[in-house]
């Protein structure tokens, strides 16, 4: 399988990915072309110099492949087409040239742990006898129970989206392993077949013109070698998969394989989302020497805020100190081998400005424009979510009805099945919904914020006539603008893509304090993460006497920093 297209000169120079900013689009949200209230790859085309005014070096694309679209399309039914939803092949041969014609590249999103279940390769499967069978995981029901009656299941691992992992199949008379939603079964990744079709698919991707991938959940291809119950949870029917399956014997044996079929000499940027990886696990993915992956995505940092061992429904206040002693453990531990992938949002989690900062009237802009500046001046690899520029914030829905993403809906159902009030339920949604990151991106202050002609498949947040890219664009002292200044400090000081981090005062509740140093060049960070005043302690930080203010959130005053003031300071210009 292997196509002929030419695009535009696009280098990819070594470690290319390590001063470049990334830019993550949902396509079902992100630009209507057609009037059907669903994004799609012309929308995306249409707003290319959209992304090319922010800065941003790559875009990282979710899944637009054929599919049922049970799961938004990470539920993919043939890795090689692109779904009607979204358009065509040659739709998105037209994006990668317009994204390379203006020096920007394209990353898509590897959905391998799984696929859907009306892809032909599970259709096949499902036949006992098909030489299929072994490329997924079927087992028969537990010893001493009837096929399809409760508790026949094999384990008693809880799916991500509720209920059993184990979905049972009257066809073939067996049960399939399906971690996320039953239509979602698990790829066999023993069986060399299984690799083999991947890697051919990926180099497929390759030839056609894309710069990388972001692995769907790629800790979790290799399983244990036995497949057998986790602990019991006392008050819940089945027990966390996650935790009984990630960061399985053969991971790196098989990034390995994958490196040396698809990614070795491509210069290609590839990010492991990992749930459940530490900084330990980390360092060994992406140390270079081993030849596996660029970066991970840890979920570390934003599963603070639910109580620890929970759902992550449970939640918790996060006192700052606990998420600079987190972030600060991940710079550190990759400060010499690997390299960080830096976020606070995508498509999974809450809107940063609603659940890092403060979404209220007063302190929008400003709280954005600080987590932008912390994160951006960390050591690593930023990356913008879509609507994240411009400030966009949660949904603010209020009831079930407003939801679309099966794993909220589900939860629900289940939840208040077992009793819980609907109302805390609709709280907690409202916190960590993953539909929260979904509302349509809002583009102007016109019919459904100019995404859609249409009826929006998920409800715009109504305060998109306030929030929008256009009055973003207009205004110099807007979120995106100061996204764009950040983009171009990395581009203009090597320190903010090699400078070495130090954390100050780490146990301050309010203040994030932190340098980089790349030999002679200093860079000071110093912002207030609240939204009261902050006093900096006397002689705490270094003394930015006769140092270069490169951006700041407000004019510099005498006296406590300001609700969600930041500032970055050039202490020392390098020689
Ligand atoms: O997410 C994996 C994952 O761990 C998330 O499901 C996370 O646990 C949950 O969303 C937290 O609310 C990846 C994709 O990013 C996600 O969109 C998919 O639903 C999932 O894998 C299955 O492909």
């Amino acid at each position: 399988m292997t196509v002929d297209f030419v695009h535009a000169q696009n280098p990819r120079p070594d470690n290319w990915w390590k001063s470049s900013v990334v830019y993550q689009i949902y396509p079902r949200s992100f630009a209507d072309s057609n009037g059907d209230g669903v994004g799609d790859i012309p929308g995306i085309t249409s707003k290319v110099d959209y992304l090319a005014q922010l800065g941003v070096d790559v875009v990282w694309l979710s899944p637009v492949y054929s599919s049922p679209q049970d799961d938004n399309g990470y539920d993919i039914s043939d890795y090689t087409d692109i779904d009607q939803t979204f358009g065509t092949l040659e739709h998105l041969d037209t994006l990668i040239a317009a994204l390379h014609e203006r020096g920007m590249k394209i990353v898509m999103d590897l959905v391998v742990n799984h696929t859907s279940d009306e892809h032909a390769w599970f259709q096949e499967s499902r036949q006992k006898d098909s030489p299929k069978r072994d490329w997924y995981w079927w087992r028969p029901a537990r010893a001493g129970h009837q096929p399809g009656t409760d508790g026949a299941e094999p384990t008693n691992w809880e799916a991500a989206f509720s209920g059993s992992t184990w979905q049972y199949d009257e066809q073939s008379g067996e049960y399939y392993l399906h971690l996320f939603s039953r239509k979602q079964p698990d790829l066999n990744w023993e069986n060399p077949e299984v690799r083999a079709a991947i890697y051919e698919m990926m180099n497929w991707w390759v030839d056609r013109g894309v710069d990388g991938f972001r692995m769907d959940v790629i800790n979790l291809i290799s399983k244990p070698r036995e497949l057998v119950d986790g602990p019991e949870i006392p008050g819940r029917k089945y027990s966390p998969s996650f935790h009984a399956v990630a960061n399985g014997p053969r991971l790196h044996e098989f990034l390995n394989e994958m490196y040396r079929e698809v990614l070795a000499g491509k210069n290609l940027i590839t990010v492991g989302e990992m749930p459940g990886a530490t900084v330990e696990l980390a360092r060994l993915v992406t140390d270079p020497a081993r030849r596996e992956l660029n970066m991970v995505f840890t979920f570390e940092h934003v599963s603070l805020d639910q109580v620890q061992g929970g759902a992550k429904w449970d939640l918790q206040h996060l006192p700052l100190p606990v998420l600079k002693d987190n972030l600060n453990a991940w710079q550190m531990g990759l400060a010499e081998v690997g390299w960080n992938s830096l976020y606070w949002n995508n498509h999974d989690q809450p809107r940063a400005v609603s659940r890092f900062g403060d979404d209220s009237a007063p302190h929008r802009i400003n709280s954005a424009k600080t987590l932008g500046t912390v994160l951006h001046m960390h050591k690593g690899t930023p990356y913008v979510y879509q609507g994240e520029e411009i400030g966009m914030t949660n949904a603010s829905f209020t009831t079930i009805e407003h939801y679309q993403d099966l794993e909220s809906v589900n939860h629900y159902y289940e939840a208040v099945s077992l009793g819980q009030q609907a109302e805390d339920l609709l709280l907690s949604l409202a916190v960590k919904s993953r539909d929260n990151a979904r509302t349509p991106m809002q583009w102007d202050d016109t019919h459904q914020a100019g995404f859609t002609q249409g009826i929006p498949w998920l409800t715009v947040n109504p305060n998109y006539v306030a929030i929008n890219a256009a009055a973003a664009m207009a205004d110099s002292d807007s979120v995106f603008a100061h996204y764009q200044k950040l983009i171009k400090l990395r581009r203009h000081h090597p320190v903010v893509v090699d400078g070495w981090y130090r954390l100050l005062l780490p146990e301050h509740e309010q203040i994030f304090a932190f340098t980089r140093t790349l030999d002679s060049a200093m860079l000071l960070v110093v912002a207030n993460f609240s939204s009261e005043p902050a006093e900096v302690p006397a002689g705490s930080l270094p003394d930015i006497d006769g140092a270069e203010l490169l951006l700041a959130t407000h004019a510099p005053a005498p006296g406590p920093l300001r609700p969600w003031e930041s500032q970055i300071h050039l202490l020392r210009a390098a020689q």
